[in-house]
C-alpha cells in the first residue's frame, strides 16, 4: 500500500533558484573529480566515498535552508557537507589530516563537523545521526531559534532500529526536522530489495504520523518542491517530515569498489542520465543562463577548488598531542 504522496516538478521555479542549484551541484561533482584524480595519481591515499550521481538532492535542498539552520550526514555526505557551505579549505584539510581542517585533523574523511557553517555532524555509525538531529531539532525548539535541521542518511539506514525511535519522537514532540533518506539503491554492497521490507521507505512516515514524500531526487524542481513543503512545514511549527529521494550512486561505496554486483546495464542508464550534465542542458535550453554565464561559474569553482586542495597539501598533519585535544571535558579523568 502506497501512502506517500509524489512530489512532482513544481512549474515556474525562478532561473534564478535553479541556477543556485545547478552550482552548487556542479562543485560538487568538480570538488569530486580533482578528488578521485588526485588519489589516483597516488597523492594522497585514506578512505574515498564518491557521491556523483546524488547531487541534486542537497543542493535543492540547500537552496531553501537558511545558513543559521543544521545538517546531519553519513561518512558517505560529501556533497551534503559541500552544500551546506563548508569552505572547501577547511573541509579539504580535515580530509588529509591537516592540523588546518575543521576537526584539527582527527576526525579525518569520516568525521567532518563545522558547526560555524551549519554542519553539525558527520557519522560513521549507520543510522546514527537520525536521534542526535532530533536532538539538535529539539534544541532549536527549547530556544524558539526558528532553525531547521535536516538529517540525512540512506536506504539503508532506514532499516536501523535508531530510524524508527527517533521518527517516532520527533512526531511526538512536533520538531522542526527533516529527515531526508538518499535511496541510492544501495547499502554498501545489499541491493534495497535484499534488506527492505517495503517498495518506498517514505511510507514508513505513516506509522508515525508522519508528513511523507517521495521524490526523484534527481529531479531539481521537483526535489525543490519536496525541500519548500517540507522546511517551510518545520519553519512553521508543523512538524518532521520524511523525504525519500531517489538516486543513485556512479561509483559504488566506496572509491576501489569493484561494482560487480551493480548491473552493467543499470549503471550505464544512470550514468547516461547524469543529473548534472541534464540540468546543464535544462538551463541552457530554458534560457535561464547562457553557455558563457555557465563556463565562467565553472571555471570559478575551478579555481576554488585548485585552491583548497593546494591549500590542504601544504599544511601540517595534526600533532600527536592532537589526538586527545577537545575531546575530554577540562578536569575529567583521563
Ligand atoms: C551500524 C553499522 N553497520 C554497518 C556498517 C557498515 N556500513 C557502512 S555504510 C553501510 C551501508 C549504508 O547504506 P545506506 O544507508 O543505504 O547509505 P549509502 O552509503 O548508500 O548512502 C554499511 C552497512 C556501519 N558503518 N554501521
Ligand atoms: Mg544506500
Amino acid at each position: 500500500m502506497t501512502t506517500s504522496p509524489e512530489a512532482t516538478a513544481v512549474e515556474g521555479v525562478d532561473g534564478d533558484v535553479l541556477a543556485g542549484i545547478y552550482t552548487t551541484a556542479v562543485k560538487i561533482k568538480l570538488y569530486d573529480e580533482k578528488y578521485r584524480a588526485t588519489m589516483r595519481a597516488g597523492k594522497i591515499g585514506g578512505m574515498y566515498y564518491s557521491p556523483r550521481g546524488q547531487e541534486i538532492i542537497p543542493s535543492a535542498i540547500s537552496a531553501v535552508l537558511a545558513p543559521e539552520d543544521y545538517v546531519l550526514t553519513i561518512y558517505r555526505g560529501v556533497h551534503d557537507q559541500i552544500a551546506k557551505g563548508v569552505p572547501l579549505r577547511t573541509l579539504t584539510a580535515e580530509f588529509f589530516g591537516r592540523a588546518s581542517g575543521s576537526c584539527k585533523g582527527k576526525g579525518g574523511p569520516m568525521h567532518i563537523t563545522d558547526p560555524s557553517s551549519g554542519l553539525i555532524v558527520t557519522t560513521g555509525v549507520v543510522g546514527s545521526g537520525m536521534p542526535i538531529g532530533v536532538g539538535v531539532a529539539l534544541s532549536a525548539h527549547l530556544r524558539k531559534s526558528g532553525q531547521v535541521t535536516v538529517v540525512n542518511f540512506g536506504d539503508g539506514a532506514s532499516n536501523i532500529g535508531a530510524f524508527h525511535e527517533a521518527l517516532n519522537l520527533a512526531s511526538v514532540w512536533n520538531l522542526p526536522v527533516v529527515f531526508v533518506c538518499q535511496n541510492n539503491r544501495y547499502a554498501e554492497y545489499t541491493t534495497l530489495a535484499d534488506g527492505t521490507s517495503v517498495e518506498r521507505i517514505a511510507d514508513r512516515g505513516a506509522a508515525y504520523s508522519m508528513r511523507s514524500i517521495h521524490v526523484d531526487g534527481n529531479d531539481p524542481e521537483a526535489m525543490y518542491g519536496a525541500a519548500r513543503t517540507a522546511i517551510d512545514a518545520a519553519r512553521a511549527g508543523d512538524g518532521p517530515t520524511l523525504v525519500e529521494a531517489m538516486t543513485y550512486r556512479f561509483f559504488g561505496h566506496v572509491m576501489g569498489d569493484g561494482m560487480e554486483y551493480m548491473p552493467e546495464e543499470e549503471l550505464r542508464a544512470a550514468m547516461e542520465a547524469d543529473p548534472v550534465v541534464r540540468m546543464r542542458e535544462k538551463l541552457l535550453a530554458a534560457g535561464h543562463r547562457s553557455e558563457a554565464e555557465l563556463t565562467r561559474v565553472e571555471d570559478g569553482l575551478r579555481a576554488e577548488i585548485e585552491d583548497a586542495f593546494e591549500y590542504a597539501m601544504s599544511q601540517p598533519m595534526a600533532e600527536p598531542e592532537e589526538l586527545t585535544t577537545d575531546v575530554y571535558a577540562e578536569g575529567a579523568i583521563r
